[in-house]
């Protein structure tokens, strides 16, 4: 099954939108197989942008990222990882379709609530980045079988 991690920001945290983004992944049937709640450190911060360094909006998104709690999970689905990009919506709030998450509670580009893995690769990264391996979770669900054919 694939995974993906997925974090709401702290716009997303202030603005008291955790429940329902969450809420949004479990009615879609994803399973969540780790959550916290975390401060990141500039350290971390600076490794999970690492592919943005160097650009003229990096020491922006590093200050916003680390600058109040964020809530992190980890999801479990087949095909979770571009069907939560395609949920979360554009990067741009303003440009994300209606109905997705950035296009339903978002304006400016670096207030754009939540954070997901875009491919496969990242997936990996980010998720050992921020959860420890004792903090997934392998459970069954017995809804799986109402979820899937
Ligand atoms: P995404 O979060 O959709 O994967 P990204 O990886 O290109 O987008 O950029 C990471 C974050 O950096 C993004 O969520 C918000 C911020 N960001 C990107 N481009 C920006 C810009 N032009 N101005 C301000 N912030 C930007
Ligand atoms: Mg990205």
């Amino acid at each position: 099954m694939e995974r993906t991690y997925l974090m709401v920001k702290p716009d997303g945290v202030q603005r008291s939108l955790a429940g329902e983004i969450i809420s949004r992944f479990e009615k879609k049937g994803f399973k969540i197989i780790g959550l916290k709640m975390l401060q990141i450190s500039r350290a971390i911060a600076e490794k999970h942008y690492g592919e943005h360094a160097g650009k003229p909006f990096f020491a922006g998104l590093v200050d916003f990222i680390t600058s109040g709690p964020v809530v992190a999970m980890v999801l479990e689905g087949s095909g979770v990882i571009n069907a939560a990009r395609e949920m979360m919506g554009a990067t741009n709030p303003l440009k994300a379709a209606p109905g997705t998450i950035r296009g339903s509670y978002g304006i400016d580009t670096g207030r754009n609530i939540i954070h997901g893995s875009d491919s496969p690769e990242s997936a990996a990264r980010e998720i050992s980045l921020f959860f420890r391996e004792d903090e997934l979770f392998s459970y069954n669900r017995d809804v799986d079988r109402w979820i899937y054919e």
